[in-house]
């Protein structure tokens, strides 16, 4: 009986009963799902009312703004500030700290991509939202980059949502990873995917080969020993997906498996890597564990790095345990 189906909101209120706390997560969560399904929206009305092409402008990474990249930054500013329920917000697309005054006293700090993968827009493949939100520290000044600089594993929620065939929104509050599919006829996000869990092997990995001349040995000998397939050390054939947007990665891994890499590379070594610690790896590194997986940079739990910069870059390694866990020990020697 299609009715019978749990919003996310009952199912947060669930789990507050269930885990015996507050209701924040609820509060947190209200008015990232809004935002969330303004984006979807807009993302899916594109070249109808012109949200496909360039703003015009470059952000805090000096890449080039999708007139969507703007769009969803101010969509999520605006509607998770009303709630009261944030200090502060920290975005990709803005260089500093967004603080949130002329509201109730925001205890948490939201940090998020608004919208990730936003090159394939203009071609109709997916892209997402990514959010995290950390407990302000006591004492510290939310307008303070400072405050956001905590390691992965003080998130006390983290996911995404998947502008793709359909919207989906997965995330995690720490007790295991749960999507939810929005029913756009009522406007509501309801569990389709209880309990995500990741297998531990896979036949699937994602990386963009094109950059295989700056490899370093470790990724390297990883891929060439997954191209060698089932006449090679590891005895089976493998698969290969680069989609170019890592919330369709990262779901498709939690969904059948796999493993995701962007590896710092001899190229990009001097930036860190490509992706971003704060508001890409950490929130995905958490839902990827929090599934059963793991997430390295190649030497160290991803989680664990402590940040120093809010928009610093790190290399990500992602996905299904037994695999990344090959790949470091490769990388360690
Ligand atoms: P490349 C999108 O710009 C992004 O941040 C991730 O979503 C994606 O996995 C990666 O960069 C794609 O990078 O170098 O293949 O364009």
């Amino acid at each position: 009986m299609p009715y019978k189906r749990i919003t996310l909101t009952h199912f947060l209120l669930q789990e507050q009963r269930r885990l015996g706390r507050s209701g924040v997560f609820t509060a947190l969560m209200t008015d990232i799902l809004t935002a969330c399904k303004m984006v979807s929206h807009e993302v899916n009305r594109g070249a109808l009312v012109g949200n496909h092409g360039v703003a015009g402008s470059e952000n805090v990474q000096g890449e080039e703004q999708k007139k969507l990249d703007v769009l969803a930054n101010d969509i999520f500013l605006h509607m998770n500030a009303l709630g009261g329920n944030y200090a502060a917000m920290a975005s990709e697309e803005l260089e500093d700290v967004h603080a949130v005054h002329g509201t109730a006293e925001g205890r948490y700090l939201l940090l998020f991509d608004p919208l990730d993968g936003s090159s394939n827009i203009d071609v109709n493949i997916s892209v997402g939202s990514i959010f995290s939100i950390l407990r302000l520290p006591e004492g510290a000044d939310a307008s303070k980059a400072d405050a956001f600089l905590q390691p992965g594993v003080q998130q006390v929620c983290a996911g995404y949502a998947l502008y793709g065939s359909s919207t989906m929104l997965v995330l995690t509050t720490g007790s295991g990873v749960h999507g939810f599919t929005l029913d756009r006829d009522v406007g509501m996000f309801f569990l389709t995917h209880p309990h995500m869990t990741i297998p531990a092997d896979t036949k699937e990995f994602a990386i963009n080969a094109s950059r295989a001349r700056f490899w370093e040995p470790p990724v390297k000998r990883y891929v060439d020993e997954c191209l060698a397939g089932k006449e090679g050390p590891r005895g089976k054939d493998f698969n290969m997906r680069w989609v170019a947007s890592m919330v369709a990665e990262v779901h498709r891994i939690l969904v059948r498996g796999g493993v995701f890499m962007y590896p710092k590379d001899v190229e990009n070594a001097k930036k860190g890597g490509k992706l971003r610690l704060m508001y890409e790896a950490n929130p995905m590194a958490f839902i990827i564990e929090q599934a059963g997986g793991a997430a390295t940079t190649g030497t160290e739990r991803i989680m664990e790095v402590q940040p120093t910069d809010l928009h610093q870059r790190i290399a990500v390694i992602l996905g299904s345990k037994n695999e990344v866990e090959l790949i470091e020990s490769y990388h360690k020697g």
